[in-house]
């Protein structure tokens, strides 16, 4: 894959996807955000690919949606071309997505870490949604999935003043998975979308699924869709195959279905 503004590899059955538009801080421009689609949809379709890390530079994560493409917008526009609705290709990816963030993930750049599953942060990471501060507002899914993430109280303040929380706080507000040194980031993100790439696909898959309705729903229609999913992996080869392994003191070889 050949692209502009990122660039993508593949190592041990994680597929990476690295933001590079150092000069913009990896704001994300449209052509960006189309890139990034496409490089989801191939590692999506790829059988060998478990786990896809989405990582920037060490001075910025993405420091925002590009303010210098959406200035002259007006609303018509915004509202007929759906603006911002192409975003939804990170969201919906349905393998796990692990964030290795370094330095700033400001307004869209950390919206696209609240889509992700599994966050590390570097120790140099700094968290918010300034999107106030020019004169608009969250508009890729901030204000709906911060709140979920930290509770109403810190996105509030996090929204309504757009400051910055910096990694500590993050982690403790629950926004991150776990805080590393800038210099282990991508190894420890390896490591965790490693670890994730050996498990059964079709696994890891329904276990995605199934958490992310804990959003979407009440608690007893949840309780109803994990206990279906966890009943329908019955069928699959993997849990005769994991199960078995357990028994018989092996390794597990998975097939992902
Ligand atoms: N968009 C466009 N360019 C940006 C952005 C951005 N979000 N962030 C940084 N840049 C550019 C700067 O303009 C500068 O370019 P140039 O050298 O050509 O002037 C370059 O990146 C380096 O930035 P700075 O010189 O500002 O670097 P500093 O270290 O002084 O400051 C900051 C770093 C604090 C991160 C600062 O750049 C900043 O505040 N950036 C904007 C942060 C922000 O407000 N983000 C939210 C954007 S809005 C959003 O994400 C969603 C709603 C808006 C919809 C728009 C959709 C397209």
């Amino acid at each position: 894959m050949s692209f502009e503004l990122i660039r993508t590899n593949i190592i041990d059955r994680v597929g990476w996807i690295t933001l590079d538009r150092r000069d913009a801080l990896n704001a994300l421009n449209a052509v960006m955000v189309g890139e990034i689609a496409s490089a989801l949809a191939v590692f999506s379709a790829n059988p060998d690919i478990g786990c896809v890390v989405i990582t920037g530079s060490d001075r910025a994560f993405a420091a925002g949606a590009d303010i210098k493409e959406a200035v002259d917008r007006c609303y018509p526009e915004t509202f007929l071309e759906d603006f911002l609705a192409s975003w939804d290709a990170i969201a919906s990816l349905r393998k796990p997505l692990v964030a290795a963030v370094a330095g700033y993930a400001l307004g869209g750049g950390c919206e696209v870490v609240l889509m992700c599953d599994v966050v590390i942060a570097a120790d140099t990471a700094r968290f918010g949604l300034p999107e106030v501060k020019i004169g608009v507002m969250p508009g890729a899914g901030g204000t709906q999935r911060l709140v979920r993430a930290v509770g109403k109280a810190k996105a509030m303040d996090l929204c309504l003043t757009g400051r910055m929380m910096d990694a500590s706080e993050a982690e403790l507000s629950g926004l991150v998975s776990r805080v590393v040194p800038a210099s282990n980031l991508r190894a420890e993100a390896q490591a965790v979308a490693e670890a994730i790439s050996t498990k059964s696909r079709i696994n890891t898959m329904a276990i995605k699924e199934s958490v992310n309705r804990a959003f979407e729903t009440s608690l007893s229609e949840g309780l109803l869709f994990e206990r279906r999913t966890f009943q329908s992996l019955f069928a699959t080869h993997d849990q005769k195959e994991g199960m078995a392994a357990f028994v018989e003191k092996r390794a597990p070889q998975f097939r992902g279905r």
